[in-house]
């Protein structure tokens, strides 16, 4: 625990950032859910079995047959976390003046989609966009905006349609299987590939099991498999679904395609049986992935997230809805509406809650959007956000009770509050790096 006094000084020193905050200052640590999960007594085991031989680990085939079986894809090339696996997908699939279309633009997705010449068209359907829509599958491709695009462009122009299960910028919203088969039918006819962000597809088929008609009685494991078989290949950031504290996946079913990630991987990651990883953290990954898909560790891990979300609705404090699976997302055009979007609310809202406990959370809004490549302008998201994430394992519900009366504190002060102005700006990913100060 530290004072009030301490956390201004130490969010001050941070530019307003919570990126850049120092983890002793924090107390509850809700930035991400990405390898802050906590290991299990057999992942940590495998940590025991690493197999460190430059090449051939046995740990790779050991991963490898972990990702053949539970996501079914033919081929795998390890990297050291999720973006290492779109840097390669992107540079081997992606011309200078393609367009990918997807539903809802990732930040490091997107940024590798442009530094390969490629430009990402937002194809989700309009529900997305609004926090209050309680539309079940907001992860949803609009068919007809896709169609739109192909229309456009020409389907030899879109080398690919990038498809995330569980939209992260949408709050942690599920694709449906539904919507799945029928993008799968619409891009066959054409011979777009289907390429999968799966960092956590066992989420999005936990949803899908308990919103789906038909998909009741089955199994998160098998609804996970169903879906990876509707794809073609698949970026993985092993960090958030599987558990680990680092690691990451290119998967894909095609033998060229997959020689040329092969290939390049030994640039950039890492020979092609370990990728940037260890032999132990393969271990501890193949595990992972194994106790991601139990229907009863997800119901937990889901269950937590929407504990904090009903308290937070019984506070009145408004947050996107339906709940999504890996954090509660703050409006924070509704939670202020007196700061313009221009001045930053997400990010003085993140900067506001840690002071009041110590409580880190992530802005997911104009700062993160980041600026138009070709005009320079802000991108100004419908969605302005505060992403308060949950890692899998490690707090209690207690825990949650101490988040959610800090957020209906700093809700009840709100109009106290004002913005930011950006001080420091950083070319790639700002959201990271970026400084700000009180107006
Ligand atoms: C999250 C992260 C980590 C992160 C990344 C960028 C900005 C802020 C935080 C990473 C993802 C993700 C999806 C859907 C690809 C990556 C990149 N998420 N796709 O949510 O959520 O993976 O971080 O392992 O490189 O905090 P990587």
């Amino acid at each position: 625990m530290t004072s009030r006094d301490h956390r201004e000084k130490a969010i001050k020193k941070a530019g307003f950032n919570t990126f850049l905050l120092q983890s002793k200052d924090v107390y509850i640590d809700l930035l991400t859910d990405s390898g802050t999960s906590a290991m299990s007594d057999r992942q940590w085991a495998g940590l025991m079995m690493g197999d460190e031989a430059y090449a051939g680990s046995r740990n790779f085939y050991h991963l490898e047959e972990a990702v053949q079986h539970f996501y079914g894809y033919k081929h795998l090339v390890p990297t050291h976390q999720g973006r290492g696996a779109e840097h390669i997908i992107s540079q081997i699939m992606i011309k200078e003046g393609d367009i990918i279309p997807g539903n809802m633009y990732f930040t490091t997705t997107k940024l590798h989609q442009e530094l390969a010449g490629g430009k990402f068209v937002d194809v989700i359907v309009e529900e997305a966009h609004d926090p209050d829509s309680l539309y079940p599958f907001k992860g949803d491709v609009d068919l007809d905006k896709l169609q739109a695009v192909i229309d456009e462009y020409g389907a030899d122009r879109i080398p690919y349609i990038a498809i995330a299960t569980t939209v992260n910028m949408a709050g942690g919203q599920p694709i449906s299987m539904k919507n799945m088969q029928e993008l799968r039918a619409l891009t066959d006819k054409y011979g777009i590939k289907i390429i999968h962000d799966m960092t956590r597809v066992a989420e999005n088929a936990f949803m899908i099991q308990q919103k789906e008609a038909g998909y009741q009685d089955k199994s998160v494991a098998e609804i996970t498999r169903a879906l990876c078989d509707l794809t073609d290949g698949a970026t993985m950031s092993a960090k958030k679904d599987a558990m680990v504290n680092i690691g990451g996946f290119l998967a894909l079913n095609d033998d060229k395609l997959f020689d040329e990630a092969r290939n390049m991987v030994v640039i950039f990651e890492g020979l092609h049986t370990y990728g940037g990883m260890a032999g132990r953290d393969m271990e501890a990954l193949a595990i992972g992935i194994a106790e991601s898909v139990q229907d009863d560790h997800m119901k937990a891990r889901v269950g937590q997230v929407h504990y904090l979300g009903n308290k937070l609705l019984e506070f009145g404090v408004p947050i996107v809805k339906p709940v999504g699976t890996h954090g509660i997302f703050l409006d924070a055009k509704a939670f202020l509406p007196h700061v313009a979007q221009d001045y930053f609310p997400a990010q003085v809202l993140a900067a506001e809650l840690y002071i009041d406990s110590g409580v880190r959370a992530m802005e997911r809004g104009i700062v993160s959007a980041g600026r138009n490549k070709e005009t320079g302008e802000h991108h100004y998201p419908k969605l302005e956000l505060v992403r308060l994430t949950i890692p899998r394992r490690v707090y209690t519900q207690a825990h949650m009770d101490v988040v959610a009366e800090s957020v209906g504190t700093v809700y009840e002060n709100r109009e106290k509050i004002n913005g930011l102005k950006m001080v420091y700006e950083p070319k790639y990913l700002r959201f990271f790096q970026a400084r700000f100060e009180k107006l």
